[in-house]
């Protein structure tokens, strides 16, 4: 039996199951949770089936969350998708799950459930959903808005199709997805356009980012810039990969200031390995493309130089 087959071996056991995701969800999280959701639902009606979590305000056009009590979760399954690690975990209560499945395709660094299904691999946990749908067509259904979801989290999270972790593989996975009836035409565009303010934001981004010689990257977006363009954390997040268009550009990190005086941290990378130097600062995730946190300004020097010196050490060894 194959890891997928326990999967589904033990959804059919319960009667219960709620999907968690992580906490600032991106199209990925959401997409493979409620595609999942949308799988569970159309497959076992009879079952009961919730999403967990806060619904997020630009991504509820893609599925709105349910109202999760403590009490759902007795004898229930919780399927986390998507989360590294259980600090991420956005809900409450998941803990109180009879059984937990871990479906993911960050690295394992903190293995948990009692199904640990990690693929990194996988361009998408939204990838790895419609593999688990595929593979089990014989006992699953999915239903074209499922179909739309998952080709939302695709899309997400391989830029559409552009990053390196898009393989043959998630083109096949999308290629499956594209069969059913959704609009991918309109949904490419709402996921790629950006409110003005942020198009304004986008300006700023290319005025100010700074290159080293090697091609080190670095965006200061502190609180009065934050204030200028009438930006919260939440809404910069598709400015993360626009240094990227820049062809000297090598890797590059964002600061955002947060409301506590500390900043969020965004590291992309085209070739350089990044993501050991996130966990060195509170942070972690995909070797090209990782998040971290920093206390203050001195920090943020901080970071800025060892990524220089990771970025210098790639292109001259
Ligand atoms: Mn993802």
């Amino acid at each position: 039996m194959n890891i997928t087959d326990e999967i589904l071996e033990m959804i059919k056991q319960f009667e219960t199951i709620i999907i968690h995701r992580h906490q600032r969800p991106d199209p990925d999280a959401i997409g493979s949770q409620a595609g999942l959701g949308e799988i569970l639902k159309t497959s076992f009606p009879a079952k009961k089936i919730l999403l967990a979590g806060e619904t997020t305000d630009g991504l509820d056009f893609l599925a709105k969350m349910d109202s999760v009590t403590a009490k759902d979760y007795d004898g229930a399954l919780a399927i986390i998708v998507d989360t590294a690690d259980t600090p991420r975990i956005d809900g409450e209560n998941y803990d109180l799950a009879k059984k937990w499945i871990k479906i993911d395709h960050h690295p394992n660094d903190q293995p948990y459930g009692d199904i640990c299904y990690v693929n990194t691999d996988a361009s998408s946990c939204s990838e790895m959903i419609t593999d688990f749908y595929l593979q089990h067509q014989d006992e699953l259904s999915l239903s074209d808005n499922g179909a739309l979801l998952l080709y939302a989290g695709i899309v997400g999270d391989t830029g559409r199709f552009l990053y390196p972790g898009t393989t043959p593989e998630t083109l096949r996975m999308a290629a499956a997805l594209r069969e059913f009836s959704f609009d991918a035409a309109a949904l490419n565009r709402k996921l790629d356009s950006v409110p003005m303010k942020i198009a304004k934001l986008f300006g700023y981004v290319f005025e100010n980012v700074t290159l080293d010689e090697f091609g080190a990257g670095v965006l200061m977006l502190d609180s009065d810039v934050m204030k200028k363009f009438d930006v919260v954390d939440a809404e910069v997040s598709s400015i993360v990969s626009l240094p990227g268009k820049i062809e000297e550009a090598q890797a590059w990190t964002i600061f955002v200031a947060q409301e506590d005086g500390t900043f969020r941290v965004h590291f992309r990378s085209k070739g350089p390995v990044i993501n050991e130097l996130a966990k060195l600062h509170h942070g972690g995730g995909h070797p090209m493309a990782s998040g971290a946190k920093a206390k203050d300004v001195t920090e943020t020097e901080e970071i800025y130089r060892q990524l220089q010196t990771i970025v210098r050490d790639f292109s001259t060894k």
